[in-house]
């Protein structure tokens, strides 16, 4: 600070201040100039009113900096305590996750071993049906070889009534051996209404059969006992031959009416008799009076007219029957669905119960022994 003059161009003055014009420094005195000295001065103070202006904005700086770093701090705490929660909820949820996984699994486990015991259930049925059938099956066998077999050697079964008395008791198909036939018959048991025995020689239900046969397949039979059928006039001549039968006519019609007529002895003559009617002891609730001819009424077919008219009755009224000229029944009529069965005069007819002129829907006619 004392020689800062010699850099100035200045040299010290021992004389009073404001002795010398233009000498602003009392100790010195500037070689240079004197404008160039205050010049100097001027910027020197210049500088230090920057210099403070300078540390002012400092002081000001410094404060904002201060500001905003506790600005930061608050904001980080904050940041932390977001932080903290974003963690925590982030936990939870993993902890919820996992506890969702384990459920799910836990279901599955319950599915597959559910789905398991199902697939067990069903085989369990699978085997229990095939047992079933088999059991089915079996009785069949059962019965074909109850027919069969015969206890006295050769003792087969002519009719439902030997079946029936051979202690069997379903309702069913059976196969007949009916002596003189030279071949089986199947035919329907009913053994069930009245006692059972009955052994079923024409039965209409749904028309599926046609009736409309020649005199041939009346006297052979026609259809199959499982379904709607005509047993055969030779097989019913030599069954009503050997002892005396009875008959049972069984009537269904469109309106839920169900009637029969029962006669205590029944017999068909032989085919050169043209299977002739023979019938006595009339009873039941299909009329008054029998529906049926009651005696020496032949047989007629399409192409054998043995009827007690000059025309054919046979070819006008359809199927084969005991016409007489030409009666008041005929069972092998036409069958005609519902709605369409009234005024029929080709029909399934009764008069004593319908009319003559009403088909019917459904009949059954059957026979067994009349000591039975
Ligand atoms: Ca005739």
């Amino acid at each position: 600070m004392h020689h800062w003059w010699r850099y100035q161009g200045c040299v010290p003055e021992t004389g009073q201040p404001g002795d010398t014009p233009g000498v602003v420094w009392p100790w010195c005195r500037c070689q240079g100039s004197p404008l160039l000295l205050r010049q100097v001065l001027n910027q020197t103070w210049r500088i230090e009113m920057q210099l403070q202006e300078n540390s002012l904005s400092t002081i000001k700086l410094e404060k904002q900096l201060l500001l905003q770093t506790n600005e930061i701090h608050k904001l980080q705490n904050r940041n932390n305590i977001l932080e903290g929660r974003v963690l925590e909820m982030e936990t939870k949820q993993q902890a919820e996750l996992a506890g969702a996984h384990s459920e799910k699994e836990k279901l599955q486990r319950l599915l597959s071993r559910q789905s398991g015991a199902i697939e067990e259930m069903e085989k369990t049925l699978l085997a229990a049906s095939a047992n079933t059938s088999l059991l089915q099956r079996q009785q069949l066998q059962l019965l074909q070889s109850v027919q069969t077999m015969s206890p006295g050697q050769e003792q087969q079964f002519q009719d439902c009534a030997d079946v029936r008395r051979a202690g069997i008791h379903a309702s069913g198909i059976y196969t007949l051996h009916i002596a003189n036939l030279s071949e089986p018959k199947k035919a329907f048991c009913d053994m069930d209404t009245d006692r059972g025995g009955w052994t079923i020689i024409q039965l209409r239900a749904n028309g599926s059969l046609s009736f409309q046969r020649s005199w041939r397949e009346y006297k052979q039979g026609f259809g199959d006992a499982s379904g709607e059928y005509w047993l055969g006039n030779e097989a019913v001549h030599l069954l009503t031959s050997r002892v005396p039968y009875a008959l049972r006519v069984e009537l269904q019609d469109w309106e839920g009416g169900q009637v029969y007529a029962h006669y205590g002895k029944f017999q068909l003559g032989s085919e050169r008799q043209f299977y002739r009617l023979s019938l006595q002891d009339y009873s039941g609730t299909a009329g008054q009076q029998s529906g049926l001819a009651l005696q020496g009424t032949q047989f007629s077919t399409r192409d054998a007219d043995n009827d007690n008219c000059l025309c054919k009755c046979a070819q006008m009224l359809s199927g084969g029957w005991w016409f007489d000229a030409c009666g008041l029944s005929n069972l092998n009529g036409i069958y005609y669905p519902a709605r369409n069965n009234i005024r029929k005069l080709n029909g399934i007819r009764w008069h004593h119960f319908q009319g003559p002129s009403y088909s019917l829907k459904g009949t059954r006619m059957m026979i067994r022994p009349s000591s039975f």
